[in-house]
């Protein structure tokens, strides 16, 4: 913390996400700021650099955290660029927010949490934004007062106006449901144990070879049973529930659109078209919760754990997208160091 008490953060990855989180970082939250900049594309770091007053443009992550100013690492890079990113941060032991995914898949993410148990302490938080949301946070503290009585099930419903080109029916799980099954684990308390994907026949707004939509069936550890519906083209807008069966009662998360109009013989308001807008309130008290935690010297949030346990229920769920099967999830032990455990059954 170099300058004024504050926190200098190298944003790795200037795509759509970084860029909104050194836009974040600059002009949203406070206690931070960004020193460093950092992208393949060295015009492109510049470019976002010259937006931030004493912000560095670099090329290459290593030079970036070697450098004094730098004091934690915001990850925002493409999947696959991750591991090397939070392996080099551990090398600094600095402080990261890794974006979902952790890495691309279950044994690379556990080499990175053997990473961190080799450092002893925690240094990553994953950016499962979703548990910042305000109505989600209030269904996690209402399951977790016991208001809903011991949780039975959840349904899920996860939306996209569209997709990108070349989006793949695999990242329907690993990009899209992943979230689903962070919140689960989240929520529940319990590890997901086996996934089922049922394919109805795809809707005709579906680019071709990807079978949209989906619905995912998850199975926990204490028998609760959660179904998520996955429709990344459903065409009207970006739209995410989550509804709590409990025995006593149920809660949904999700359902807040804003302004309520009564207008021209209608009722109604809007439905964001992209997480950016939908989550944006998330992601501000991510961050924000991140740079605090980081100031005191803590590492909360959605640990490395918990990105690898995702990414190895992913992978049961790609393999039962393929088969058409019921999967098991394979899990490693839960080190330690990510103590305590899912503690309601
Ligand atoms: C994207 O990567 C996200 O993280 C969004 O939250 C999700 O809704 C979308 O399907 C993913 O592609």
């Amino acid at each position: 913390m170099t300058r004024d008490g504050t926190l200098g953060v190298a944003v790795i990855g200037t795509g759509s996400m970084g860029s909104d989180h050194v836009r974040r970082i600059d002009q949203v939250i406070s206690g931070a700021r960004v020193s460093a900049v950092v992208d393949i594309d060295g015009d492109r770091a510049k470019s976002v650099a010259a937006l931030v007053d004493g912000c560095a443009a670099y090329t290459d992550p290593a030079a970036a955290m070697a450098c004094a100013d730098v004091d934690a690492v915001l990850v925002a890079s493409p999947g696959p660029a991750h591991e090397a990113a939070l392996l080099e941060a551990f090398a600094h032991d600095l402080p990261v927010l890794c974006e979902k995914p952790l890495t691309p898949d279950a044994a690379s993410a556990l080499r990175v949490v053997r990473a961190e148990e080799r450092l002893g302490h925690r240094r990553v938080q994953v950016g499962f934004m979703r548990r910042y949301d305000a109505e989600f946070a209030q269904l996690k503290a209402l399951l977790d007062a016991g208001g809903l009585g011991r949780p039975l099930m959840l349904h899920c419903t996860h939306r996209n106006a569209s997709t990108p080109p070349g989006f793949t029916s695999q990242m329907m799980i690993n990009d899209s449901v992943v979230h689903e099954i962070d919140v689960t684990r989240w929520l529940l308390e319990q590890e997901i144990t086996a996934v089922t994907v049922l394919r109805p026949a795809p809707s005709g707004a579906a680019p071709e070879a990807l079978s949209d939509p989906q619905l995912v069936l998850l199975e926990t550890s204490g028998g609760a049973i959660v179904d998520v519906e996955i429709f990344v083209n459903c065409g009207f807008g970006y739209q995410v529930r989550c509804e709590a069966v409990g025995e006593h009662g149920t809660a949904r998360a999700g359902d807040a659109h804003g302004l309520y109009v009564n207008a021209a013989g209608r009722w109604g308001g809007e439905i964001a078209q992209d997480y950016v807008v939908r989550f944006r309130d998330a992601y501000d008290r991510q961050v924000q919760a991140w740079v605090d935690a980081t100031r005191r010297g803590e590492t909360t949030g959605p640990s490395a754990w918990d990105g690898y346990a995702a990414a190895a229920v992913c992978e049961a769920g790609v393999r039962a997208q393929a088969s058409g099967e019921r999967t098991t999830v394979a899990l490693a032990e839960r080190p330690a160091l990510y103590a305590p455990g899912p503690a309601r059954a």
